[in-house]
């Protein structure tokens, strides 16, 4: 079904040899990175966290043995060495076994987000050509087992939904992880370190998501570094706020960092305050990653607690976040007010991390001044990652002087040079020497920190979770009484940004009313993210001309327009 050649190292041949010479490339896989951590530090703790089997703590012998048996699970089921099978997992302890099972195995994880619902699902499972999926029976009050079971109907290849649920909540139809467990363990597969490895999603900028080919190569490169940029230890303590699947959460430095460096990852159920702060308290949590929306609440919270001075000793001891050294905030902007709260209501230092599915990560670093950490959005991982800051406008994409801002272009030793079956997007979204067109708006200080300052690619970034003007508009567009739609990003003292959708009405047929467009878009099962936080049906949109030239031109004629119609809302009258 795949073309062998798919999965293969997508770099070219003298690029990758570079890499290897410059020692970033040294040919772990996978299986070889669980099995260093096994060696080094077998005993001590993995992973902690609650799932359907209650609460869970595994050493790294344990986590090993546990993959190695679902590697034989999935083996027993027919998933073979080079498949891929969709992880559609919350923050449960179990999604480390599953995933380390199919690593063992040699079979590739395509990662859908906890969020993701029957549209991104069924996308995700047919344009990988899955064989299987695995998911929960519910979460957030969604029926994922049954989604699964339905896409897995409609989807040939997709042979089996394995459910992390208690057999007595796995649906019919549906097979129990009990069952994969029951399985003989399985030595390690022992892939090539040059092939892809698994496919991580994007944020997408099309009506389609993309998907990600990361090799073990280059993937492992940036989480070693990234382990080394942020100082963890054995000792070191990660809490996974954001959904585990996620490349913040996966690899920076992450699940897979802490991994390396012989460290614990603690699952957290649910990112909020009260969740968060119990586990730091009690599992004396080092390190932890959120999105900006996040670390104000936490902030809040903080700040909320200190100011209620009837606290028993107990309440005080529960909210004990002393260790907490490091507070990562990424995935959008952290701007420099809420930086400049992090340190006095948490006591952890602010490290700002800026970066992206495809590849570069930027770190601010933990011996930086404050006003580069309070800031800018850090600096690369690697002395090779290539930045080139270019005038958005110009057709031959020079660069802008030095701290200037211009359009972000980068290119690097774990940056991909393509997605996963997207010939035609490939070549937009690239240049003819490999540089990836991030569509991000950044200036670069004089020390080469970046400082981000928007985006000229189509997409809203909504506190982090990424969503695509063109996909959502589609959506609208299926609805018999849309005739057009333009989605735009407004701004929101919260998240950053939220979504504005417009909507002309289709004349002569009944005009929908936006609390039904809303409903529309989420029963057609996308990620509740997705769905417009306000929809404006009008007759025509009003900007005039702009449509004609380009969708971009008239989704920024109509971001210009709320912005004016806002602001003439808070004049005082006259
Ligand atoms: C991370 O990855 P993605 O793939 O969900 O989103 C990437 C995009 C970037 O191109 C940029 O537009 C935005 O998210 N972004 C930021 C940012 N971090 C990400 N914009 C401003 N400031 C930041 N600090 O979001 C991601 C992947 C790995 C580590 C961290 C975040």
């Amino acid at each position: 079904m795949t073309a062998p050649d798919e999965l293969a190292n997508p770099y070219p041949p003298e690029v990758a040899r570079r890499y290897r010479e410059a020692g970033y490339w040294t040919g772990q896989s996978f299986p070889d990175l669980l099995a260093g951590a096994v060696a080094a530090h077998g005993e001590r703790p993995a992973v902690v966290g609650t799932g359907p089997w209650g609460p869970q703590r595994w050493t790294y012998a344990e986590l090993d043995r546990r993959a190695r048996v679902l590697a034989g699970g999935f083996a027993e089921r027919g998933v073979a060495a080079g498949d891929r099978v969709v992880v559609w997992l919350p923050n449960v302890p179990e999604y480390l076994e599953v995933v380390w099972g199919l690593f063992l195995l040699g079979a590739l994880p395509v990662f859908a987000l906890p969020a993701h619902r029957e549209s991104e699902v069924r996308y995700f499972a047919e344009h990988a050509d899955a064989v299987a999926v695995v998911t929960v029976a519910r979460h957030d009050r969604h029926d994922h087992a049954a989604t699964a079971l339905r896409v897995a109907d409609d989807v040939a290849p997709v042979r089996d939904v394995v459910v992390v649920a208690r057999d007595e909540d796995v649906p019919a139809g549906g097979v129990g992880l009990t069952r994969l467990r029951e399985a003989a363990p399985r030595e390690p597969a022992a892939p090539d370190p040059s092939r892809v490895a698994f496919l991580q999603l994007s944020g997408g900028t099309t009506g389609l998501p993309k998907l990600i080919p990361r090799t073990h190569d280059d993937y492992l490169y940036s989480v070693r570094a990234s382990a080394e940029i942020c100082g963890l230890t054995p000792g070191s303590v990660f809490l996974a706020v954001l959904p585990a699947a996620h490349n913040f959460t996966m690899s920076s430095p992450g699940l897979l960092g802490v991994t390396h460096a012989g460290g614990c990852s603690v699952l957290a159920p649910s990112p909020d305050a009260d969740t968060c702060f119990g586990l730091i308290a009690a599992e004396g949590v080092t390190i932890a990653a959120v999105v900006p929306p996040l670390a104000a609440a936490w902030v809040a919270a903080r700040e909320a607690q200190r100011s209620r001075a009837e606290s028993t000793a107990a309440e005080r001891a529960d909210r004990d976040l002393s260790s907490l050294a490091t507070l990562q905030v990424g995935g959008a902007k952290c701007g420099s007010e809420l930086a400049a709260r992090i340190g006095p209501a948490l006591g952890a230092r602010l490290q700002q991390v800026f970066g992206m599915a495809e590849g570069l990560v930027n770190y601010t670093r933990a011996d930086d001044p404050d006003d580069v950490v309070l800031h800018t959005q850090g600096r690369p991982i690697s002395p090779d990652d290539e930045l080139r800051v270019v005038d958005p406008d110009d057709p031959d994409e020079r660069e802008v002087p030095r701290g200037e801002v211009g359009a972000l272009l980068t290119r690097g030793p774990y940056t991909i040079r393509g997605y996963f079956r997207a010939a035609e997007h490939n070549a937009t979204a690239f240049t003819a020497d490999g540089f990836y067109r991030t569509g991000d708006l950044v200036a670069l200080t004089g020390r080469g920190d970046v400082v981000v300052s928007g985006r000229v690619k189509e997409q809203i970034n909504r506190g982090g979770e990424k969503v695509a003007a063109e996909e959502v508009e589609n959506h609208l567009m299926a609805h018999p009484g849309v005739l057009d739609a333009a989605l735009v990003g407004v701004p929101d003292a919260f998240l950053g940004e939220r979504t504005h959708a417009w909507v002309v009405a289709r004349p002569g047929v009944e005009t929908p009313a936006p609390a039904a467009l809303r409903r529309f878009v989420r029963d057609r099962g996308v990620a509740a993210f997705k769905v417009p936080d306000r929809v404006q049906v009008v007759d025509a949109f009003p900007v005039t001309g702009v449509g004609k030239t380009s969708r971009r031109a008239l989704r920024a004629a109509l971001a210009a327009h709320l912005a004016e119609e806002s602001t003439v809302e808070e004049e005082p009258p006259r």
